[in-house]
């Protein structure tokens, strides 16, 4: 619609939410984003500081979990619409010390959820134009094996890790919200996100740091453990279709269409930093590769990701564009560019 969107950003400083805000603030200038972060470890106000300037972008320091701030946004700002970021997302971070998993990714979205309802819904109002957009993973249907169909949106929950078991908690309030009260709401379960400003903790910015310092390039376990990659551009596109022309109650899959060992992806990565930052002779390997060591498992590490993607493509005509090898070109290039790993 024409109609002028105030759509709460939650995590948006972080790697997807700030690439989403980018992209989104460059397709519709006329709406306005509220950006709320709280700047955690993984929060970085650099990703959006080109941006600040814009009299269409706020940004508000805070946390998800806390109702009254939430409620105090919506009141200033008349908020219409939320796209839901926020999350602790790192896997092995969960492994140790699951608390924020719960505090944020469960209680945070409900915090959300009551909120966006009582504003959108009570009173009489039907809350139809109001989207609440749901950012989920793939994790949540666990793991399959290597001859087993992708996920799609009929697939199993079977979450394996404390934060694949948050996002699956987050899911199903998310899903409950829809079915009980008529939030207007959508689902989206992405596969694995890569591109510029993602965190050095992932994979793919751990190689190519590890790698240039010369160090261990860690692969867990036997590094045949298969992700679908989805590059962050792609998905902010994907986002971007399912928020304004989504289903009401809808759960739709975002995949890359890039199923890729981690091995077989370390070495291509390995092989684009020959090229762009080659090694000078006197070295103690000749190429990154060799520096590719296997190291102890993740617990629980989920053996393989895949999605199907056809609702998306079927309904909304969605198709990533970015071939792997293009995308990691492009990632690697920026932090060669942007030395901040
Ligand atoms: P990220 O860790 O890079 O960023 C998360 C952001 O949320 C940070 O800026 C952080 O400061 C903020 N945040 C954390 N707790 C908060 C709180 N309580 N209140 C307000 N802000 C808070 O994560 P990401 O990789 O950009 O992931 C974004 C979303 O996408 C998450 O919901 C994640 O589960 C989902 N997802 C990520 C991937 C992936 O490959 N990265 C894949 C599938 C789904
Ligand atoms: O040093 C490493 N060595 C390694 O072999 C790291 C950090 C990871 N890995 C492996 C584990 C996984 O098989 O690489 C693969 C990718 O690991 P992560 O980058 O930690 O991502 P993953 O666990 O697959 O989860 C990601 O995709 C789904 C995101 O972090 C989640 O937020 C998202 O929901």
């Amino acid at each position: 619609s024409d109609q002028k969107r105030v759509i709460l950003v939650t995590g948006g400083a972080g790697f997807i939410g700030s690439n989403f805000i980018h992209y989104y603030l460059a397709g519709h200038p006329g709406d306005h984003i509220i950006n709320l972060d709280k700047l955690t470890y993984a929060g970085e106000e650099d990703h959006i500081k080109e941006i600040e300037q814009k009299s269409n972008y706020t940004f508000i320091k805070g946390d998800i979990c806390d109702s009254e701030l939430v409620d105090e946004i919506f009141r200033t700002y008349g908020v219409t619409d939320i796209i839901h970021f926020a999350a602790e997302s790192h896997v092995d971070n969960a492994i140790s010390e699951p608390d924020p998993f719960i505090a944020t990714n469960i209680n945070g979205t409900y915090q959300l959820l009551k909120t966006a309802k009582r504003h959108w819904l009570e009173g009489g109002r039907d809350g139809e134009t109001n989207r609440f957009h749901h950012i989920s993973t793939d994790e949540v249907f666990g793991t399959l094996a290597p001859d087993e169909a992708p996920f799609n949106e009929t697939s199993p929950y079977a979450p394996n890790n404390p934060y694949s078991a948050s996002k699956a908690a987050a899911d199903m309030l998310v899903r409950s919200y829809c079915k009980t009260y008529g939030l207007n709401t959508v689902i989206t379960n992405c596969s694995n996100n890569y591109g510029p400003r993602q965190h050095m903790e992932k994979f793919i910015p751990t190689v190519v740091r590890t790698a240039l310092k010369f160090e261990h390039i860690p692969l867990y376990g036997d590094g045949q453990q298969i992700r679908d990659w989805l590059y962050v551009e792609d998905h902010a596109s994907a986002i971007d279709l399912v928020f304004h022309n989504g289903k009401k109650g809808e759960v739709y899959h975002i995949g890359g269409d890039n199923e890729r060992a981690n091995l077989e992806l370390a070495n291509m990565i390995c092989d684009v930093l020959d090229e762009l930052a080659p090694i000078s002779s006197g070295r103690r390997v000749a190429h990154y590769r060799d520096l590719i060591t296997f190291v102890k498992d993740r617990p629980g590490h989920d053996r393989r990701y895949a999605i199907d993607p056809q609702r998306i493509a079927r309904d909304l005509n969605w198709r990533p564009k970015t071939r792997l090898e293009d995308g990691i070109r492009q990632t690697v290039g920026w932090y060669l560019e942007n030395e901040v790993l």
